[in-house]
């Protein structure tokens, strides 16, 4: 190895560092030893993805107590602590040196002097381990390189889950994205996330919360979003799914706000994606892959007669790491949601927990992190390298008083523009602050936005350009209330999707409305019948389809109010919201 790789050479054993030195990626080799020199780890763990090096990392994970067993082989839990149960808006930040509206940024001097220097040594008496991934299936188009560096078993045993390892693939002087972390003295108050989109690195300290840690999931969305609007494709905050109609399976994505159904619509259909969608043109089609292969999904209110799939993976053995649930004296867990008996007591996140003290068991953003393979519902092309054809695109929000349960875009341009681009949901636990309130959030992406919206919609725009046959695009929402009440039970889900399957196959019309397409009653009828075997009555649907005019009209002004104060928003995003603006008001 090279003479200047000093801090490598004196921390990677020989054998490791032979592997390391096989690649012949001096860039990989200069920057591994500049993060060696200065988080100082005593030793260094390269990871080449074998089976011997996964279960060293559980082992890892257990000794340090990041993890512990549980009953079932295979499971373990993880607790986060306490102020850190999800995503840390306020403590992430773009590294600009120009503000972005609605994007968190920093310049970039300054965040990064920030972050390097809670790194400074932060690894002293402790070990690094280095993870090789894929975004994406190996030896494919979509494929982006990724490595991790972190002190944490169980940041890097979740990679593991979640990824795809691929040492070989970093062989040559191949780029790659960078994600360097450490749970420091877990300082909530010097807990950091920085993004650097010029060196493609993200860098996270005092954080284990997965979405703040584990680089490959919402960190480097922000990097591959960067990359996508330069190159052309788009990277998304998506479910992909397989439904089945009458002539074949036709694959959706699908984006909804982190805890408004993204999960449990995966269920209904074959599985690909939960979370994550990179989008590419190939001959005029959007073909899309999985950048991961595992879940990291919501636990609260999982059930077994709800979501029965979910139910099976968390109740087998198999490798499930369950974080910041309840764990019973007998190496058992318990979530609320999961219409099972509550124990007496236990420990959680908070510690010693009890019945008595009135206080939730879980936390509502408490998780399970499981590989795709675990799911009885896997699509035989989740890890096809060419993708599969999207034929649908969903919109969902969580939005109690306005939208209707299903609507169709007239066209590509209106559908990203009036239901994507104008997505406004109630917040939930996922996010650290008052939960319910209503958010701005289009294509559920803002939280990982790292450029202008009028970047990412143009791009948007153009992608839709490229394609011979796009998607049709579907503005979802199980929310809908009558006063307290929800206007439709868990199960109607089906019937929407099984409309936007038929409407894929051009087996049913659609009825005109200002805002869009929407079910005919009596087709809606037919499909309650045979989807849930139940009967749909014409007051429900007048209920549930009723739309609200003026409600509509408020909406779409206000989101116009937000995109006029972009000055290079694209014309057509304007355009759309002014003629939705009409067709309401003349109706
Ligand atoms: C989400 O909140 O959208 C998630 C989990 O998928 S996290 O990794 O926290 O982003
Ligand atoms: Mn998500």
């Amino acid at each position: 190895m090279g003479q200047n790789l000093s801090f490598l050479n004196r921390t990677v054993q020989k054998d490791m560092a032979r592997k390391l030195e096989s690649l012949n990626n001096s860039y990989l080799m200069e920057f591994l030893d500049n993060i060696i020199a200065l988080c100082e780890p005593d030793s260094v763990y390269v990871l080449t993805g074998s089976e011997q090096d996964k279960e060293y990392v559980r082992k890892k994970a257990l000794e340090a107590g990041e993890e512990i067993k549980l009953k079932m082989p295979g499971h373990t839990i993880h607790f986060d602590h306490p102020l850190d149960q999800a995503r840390a808006r306020e403590d992430t930040f773009i590294l600009s040196n120009t503000k972005i509206p609605y994007v968190n940024t920093k310049p970039r001097e300054e965040g990064l002097r920030e972050v390097l220097s809670l790194l400074k040594g932060v690894m002293k008496g402790r070990e690094m381990y280095v993870g090789f991934y894929s975004l994406g299936p190996r030896n494919s188009p979509f494929q982006l390189l990724a490595l991790q560096i972190t002190d944490s078993p169980y940041v890097i045993h979740s990679e593991n889950i979640l990824y795809r390892n691929a040492f070989e693939d970093f062989a040559g002087n191949k780029p790659f994205l960078k994600f360097v972390h450490s749970k420091g003295e877990l300082d909530i108050k010097k807990r950091r996330i920085m993004i650097d989109l010029e060196d493609n690195t993200v860098y996270s300290v005092n954080t284990t919360y997965a979405g703040n840690s584990v680089g490959l999931k919402k960190l480097a969305l922000r990097l591959t979003v960067t990359k996508a609007v330069k190159e052309g494709w788009l990277s998304e905050h998506m479910a992909i799914i397989g439904f089945d109609g009458e002539n074949g399976t036709h694959y959706f994505t699908a984006s909804f706000p982190s805890g408004s159904g993204k999960t449990s619509t995966s269920m209904i259909g074959k599985l690909i994606s939960d979370d994550l969608a990179f989008i590419r043109e190939f001959d005029g089609l959007a073909k899309a892959v999985n950048p991961e292969v595992g879940v990291f999904g919501i636990i609260q209110g999982i059930n077994a007669k709800d979501d029965p799939i979910i139910w099976e993976v968390l109740h087998k053995p198999g490798e499930v790491i369950f974080s910041n649930v309840l764990m019973t004296s007998d190496g058992d867990v318990y979530w609320e949601g999961s219409d099972l008996p509550k124990p007496e007591k236990g420990y959680n996140y908070e510690g010693q927990w009890t019945k008595e003290s009135g206080k939730p068991a879980s936390h509502p953003n408490a998780r399970f992190t499981v590989p795709l393979t675990s799911f009885r519902n896997l699509d035989g092309n989740w890890n096809n390298p060419e993708g599969v054809i999207i034929e649908g695109i969903i919109y969902g929000v969580r939005d109690y008083n306005t939208l209707i349960p299903v609507t169709e875009a007239f066209s590509w341009s209106h559908g990203v523009v009036t239901i994507g681009a104008s997505m406004e949901s109630a917040r939930t636990s996922a996010v650290i602050g008052k939960a319910d309130e209503l958010e701005f959030n289009p294509m559920a992406i803002l939280d990982f936005m790292p450029v202008s919206l009028s970047v990412y919609l143009r791009n948007y725009m153009e992608f839709g350009k490229k394609l011979k046959k796009t998607p049709k695009i579907f503005g979802f929402n199980y929310f809908l209330k009558d006063g307290n009440r929800f206007l439709n039970s868990k199960e109607d889900k089906r019937v929407w999707v099984s409309w936007a399957v038929k409407r894929v196959e051009e087996r049913v019309n659609a009825l005109y409305t200002p805002i869009g397409l929407i079910p005919y009653y009596e087709d809606l009828q037919i499909l309650f019948r045979k989807v849930l075997g139940k009967e749909y009555s014409k007051e429900d649907y007048e209920k549930q389809f009723t739309i609200k005019l003026k409600k509509y009209l408020e909406k779409t002004e206000r989101i116009m109010g937000i995109y006029l104060k972009f000055n290079d928003i694209p014309e057509e995003v304007i355009n759309e919201l002014e003629m939705q603006r009409r067709r309401i008001m003349e109706y």
